[in-house]
C-alpha cells in the first residue's frame, strides 16, 4: 500500500493589515472603545449610582446612495462617514444612540422609557444573574433537599417572554444543571427549581421550587471524546486537501472575491454573518451584475411546546434575546471547516463597551465535494459517443452560532452557476426537561415531549430561521412575480390528453400581495429587474427555491405567535427601509408585537418596481427522538437563490473543470 503525503496547510488571516477599509467594515475594537468613550463621556452618572450597559453596539450603516457612490468607480474613494449605533440600558431606560466616529460626537440619542420590550442580553448580564443563586439561602435549601453538592452545580439565565402583562420589567429565569460526572449539563437539569431575576437591579426578585424531581444520572449524557468508553466506530478513513496553487478566492478585509463572485462578508452581534453587496460576473457582458445588495438571518424563533409552569415561557429568540453574533464559537480548524479553509475573526463590544474578540468566527473555503456542475452523454449520433461533464466547485462561508445548548452551522454558498444555497444545520443539545419517568409503559398524560433517557424528556420544539434577502438584481428598482403552476383541461378535442398545467405569473403591486405560505400549492417565486430583460424579452431575475417549510403551529392569538408573528407567512416583500431589518423588533426581550414585519407590512406599500426586501422563513418542527441523545448528529435543511433568466443561457457553459492536483510519489492518482 502506497503512503499518501499527507500535507495541509491552512490560511490565517488576520484584520487590519494591508487590507483596504470598506464602508460595511464591522467596527474595528478600536472603533468600540472609541464608541464606548463617546457614550460614557455623555452619561458621567454611568461609573457611580447606575452603571451603563452596553447592550448593542454596531455599524450604523451609511445609506444606498453613498455606498453606490462610492462603489461608481469615477468618484473619489473616501469612506463615508463611520457611524455607529448604540443600544444602551441606562437608569432604567434603554437608549438608542448614534454616534459619529469621525466627529468623535453623539448625533441623537432616543429613549425608550416604556417600551414594549427590551434589549438583548449581554453575555455579562447572564453572567450576573446565572450567579446569583448561590447567595441566596432558599437556592441552598433546595440543593440540600435534593443531596446536591453546589460545587456541581450551574445555573444559566433564560429569557421569559410576554403573556399579556401590562407593563413588564426586565426580568429572567435562571435556571440551574447538575455537572457532577458529565459535561452534559442540559441533560441533567435540576427541574423545578428556577428563580425569578430584575436584570437592571440585578437581584432575585422571586423564587420557586416545585417540589424534588429527581436530576437524570450521569451515565450515557457524556460526549467528549476523552470520557468515551469502548467499543469505538465507525471508524472513518481520512482524506486530505492540497491545492498547489493555493486557494482560488482572495480576502481583502471583509472583501472576498472567488471565481465569477464578490461579496462582502460583514458581522453583528445580534445577527451574525451579513453578506453585502454580492455579486456575479457575467462572461458575455462582461462586467459585474449585482445580485444581493445584502442578506443575513434577521431571528431565530425556538419556541418550545410544554405549557407547563416550568417551561411555558420558554419561546427563544435566538436573535433578538441571545444575540447570533455574540453567540458564535470559534471554529475549530480540519473539523468545523475543511483544511483549505481561510478564517476571519470577528469583535463585538461587551457589556461595559471594551471589544471581545471571537477567534475564527469565520470560516471561507472551496467545497470540492465531487459534484457534477453539468453533463451529458449523447450515444444518439452514429459511431460516437460524446460525453461532457464538468464538476462543480463551490464557496462556502461558514459560521456556528452557539445559543445555550444548541449548535446553528450557517452557511452561505456560491456557485459558480450564479446560486446562492442557504444552508442550516442543527446539533449540539436538546432542550431537556426532567421528570420522574423511566419508561414509556409510565406515562399516562402528555409528557410534551420524547423520553430520551430515564428522567430524560427532549421537549417538542421548533426552529424558525427568517432570512433578510435584499436581492438588487442589476439595480434596485426590483418586483416580486410570483407565478402558480395551474392545472388545465384540454376542452376541444385537439388532442388525446384530457389535462396539462401552465403557468400563471402576477406581480405583486404591495404587500399583501406577497404575503404567501409555501408547500400547499406550487409557485415560482422570483425577484426580477423588470426594467431590464434578456435580449429574448424575459425579465431579469432571481428566483426563490424554498427548502424547509415550516408554518407555526401555535394559534395566532398565542403570546409567543404575537411577538413571533413574522413567521405567520413563509414569505413577505417590503419596501426597502433602513430601520426594518430586526423582524421581531427593536426591542425583542419581552416584546409585545407591536414592532415586527407582520405590524410593518399592514401599511400596505407599494412593492412593485421599488428598492424591495424578501423575507424568507424557514425551519424545522422538532420531534425529538433517541438518536438525537446525548448530542444530536446534525439536522440540515437550506435554500437557494438562483438565476432565472439573468443570463443570456448556461453562464458556466464555459466553465474549465478543476485542474487535477497530482500527490508527489504517487502514481495510483489519475
Ligand atoms: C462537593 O464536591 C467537591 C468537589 O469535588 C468536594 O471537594 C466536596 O467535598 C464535596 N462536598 C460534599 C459535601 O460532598
Ligand atoms: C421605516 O420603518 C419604520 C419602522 O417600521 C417606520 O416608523 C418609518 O415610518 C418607516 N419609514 C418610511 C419612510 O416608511
Ligand atoms: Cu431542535
Amino acid at each position: 500500500m502506497k503512503t499518501l503525503f499527507v500535507f495541509v496547510f491552512m490560511l490565517f488571516w488576520s484584520s487590519g493589515k494591508c487590507s483596504h477599509p470598506h464602508p460595511l467594515d464591522p467596527l474595528t475594537p478600536s472603533e468600540l472603545n472609541l464608541v464606548r468613550t463617546i457614550v460614557l463621556k455623555s452619561h458621567p452618572t454611568s461609573t457611580t449610582t447606575h452603571k451603563l450597559t452596553f447592550n448593542y453596539i454596531g455599524l450604523d450603516e451609511p445609506d444606498k446612495p453613498s455606498i453606490q457612490s462610492w462603489l461608481s468607480p469615477n468618484k473619489p474613494h473616501h469612506l463615508p462617514p463611520r457611524r455607529a449605533s448604540v443600544i444602551a440600558r441606562f437608569q432604567k431606560q434603554s437608549l438608542e444612540i448614534t454616534v459619529d466616529l469621525s466627529t468623535r460626537s453623539i448625533i441623537s440619542t432616543k429613549t425608550h422609557k416604556d417600551p414594549h420590550g427590551f434589549p438583548m442580553l449581554t453575555f455579562g448580564e447572564q453572567f450576573m444573574a446565572s450567579q446569583l443563586p448561590f447567595s441566596y439561602e432558599p437556592f441552598k435549601e433546595s440543593l440540600k433537599k435534593r443531596s446536591l453538592n453546589v460545587s456541581y452545580v450551574v445555573c444559566a439565565a433564560f429569557t421569559i417572554g410576554w403573556f399579556g402583562e401590562g407593563k413588564s420589567e426586565r426580568k429572567v429565569k435562571v435556571k440551574c444543571y447538575y455537572t457532577e460526572g458529565s459535561a452534559n449539563l442540559y441533560a441533567r437539569p435540576v427541574e423545578g427549581v428556577a428563580a425569578v431575576v430584575d436584570l437592571d437591579e440585578m437581584k432575585i426578585v422571586g423564587y420557586s421550587d416545585r417540589g424534588v424531581i429527581p436530576v437524570a444520572k450521569a451515565e450515557g449524557t457524556e460526549y467528549r471524546a476523552s470520557k468515551m468508553k469502548p467499543p469505538f466506530g465507525p471508524e472513518l478513513k481520512g482524506v486530505a486537501v492540497k491545492q498547489d496553487e493555493g486557494p482560488g478566492f482572495t480576502i481583502d478585509g471583509h472583501s472576498v472575491s472567488w471565481a465569477n463572485w464578490n461579496f462582502h462578508l460583514g458581522f453583528d452581534i445580534e445577527v451574525g454573518p451579513i453578506v453585502s453587496l454580492a455579486s456575479i460576473y457575467d462572461l458575455e457582458k462582461q462586467e459585474y451584475r449585482q445580485v444581493l445588495y445584502k442578506g443575513f438571518i434577521s431571528e431565530v424563533f425556538v419556541p418550545y411546546q410544554d405549557p407547563t409552569e416550568e417551561w411555558y415561557y420558554t419561546t427563544y429568540f435566538d436573535c433578538g434575546e441571545y444575540g447570533f453574533g455574540q453567540s458564535m464559537s470559534s471554529l475549530q480548524p480540519f473539523k468545523d471547516c475543511p483544511a483549505n479553509a481561510a478564517f476571519l475573526d470577528a469583535y463585538y463590544a461587551s457589556s461595559d463597551g471594551t471589544p471581545v474578540k471571537i477567534v475564527n468566527a469565520f470560516c471561507i473555503f472551496e467545497r470540492h465535494a465531487g459534484d457534477i456542475m453539468w453533463r451529458h452523454t449523447e450515444i444518439g449520433i452514429p459511431n460516437q459517443v460524446i460525453t461532457e461533464v464538468r464538476s462543480d466547485v463551490s464557496l462556502v462561508v461558514r459560521v456556528v452560532s452557539t445559543v445555550g445548548n444548541y449548535d446553528y452551522v450557517i452557511d452561505w454558498e456560491f456557485k459558480p452557476s450564479g446560486s446562492i444555497k442557504l444552508g442550516v444545520g442543527l446539533t449540539g443539545i436538546l432542550g431537556i426537561k426532567g421528570g420522574t419517568v423511566t419508561n414509556r409503559d409510565q406515562i399516562k398524560e402528555d409528557i410534551y415531549g420524547t423520553l430520551l433517557a430515564e428522567n430524560t424528556i427532549g421537549v417538542y420544539h421548533d426552529h424558525f430561521l427568517t432570512y433578510y434577502l435584499d436581492l438588487d438584481i442589476d439595480g434596485e428598482a426590483n418586483s416580486f412575480v410570483k407565478t402558480s403552476l395551474k392545472t388545465e383541461r384540454v376542452k376541444d378535442h385537439t388532442s388525446p390528453r384530457k389535462s396539462y398545467w401552465t403557468v400563471v405569473s402576477e406581480t405583486a403591486k404591495t404587500e399583501a400581495d406577497a404575503r404567501l405560505n409555501l408547500g400547499l400549492k406550487p409557485y415560482e417565486l422570483q425577484v426580477v429587474n423588470a426594467n431590464k430583460k434578456t435580449k429574448l424579452g424575459n425579465k431579469i431575475g432571481y428566483r426563490l427555491l424554498p427548502g424547509s417549510v415550516v408554518h407555526p403551529l401555535l394559534l395566532n392569538d398565542d403570546y409567543p405567535q404575537i411577538r413571533a408573528a413574522f413567521t405567520n407567512y413563509n414569505v413577505w416583500v417590503t419596501p426597502y427601509n433602513k430601520s426594518e431589518k430586526w423582524v421581531g423588533g427593536l426591542f425583542v426581550d419581552r416584546s409585545q408585537g407591536d414592532d415586527t414585519l407582520a405590524v410593518w407590512s399592514m401599511r400596505d406599500r407599494k412593492i412593485e418596481n421599488e428598492d424591495i426586501v424578501l423575507w424568507y422563513t424557514m425551519g424545522f418542527h422538532h420531534v425529538p427522538s433517541q438518536e438525537d441523545f446525548p448530542v444530536m448528529p446534525t439536522l440540515s435543511g437550506g435554500f437557494e437563490l438562483r438565476p432565472t433568466n439573468f443570463f443570456e443561457s448556461n453562464p458556466v457553459l464555459k466553465a474549465k473543470s478543476p485542474k487535477l492536483v497530482y500527490w508527489p510519489n504517487c502514481t495510483s492518482q489519475h
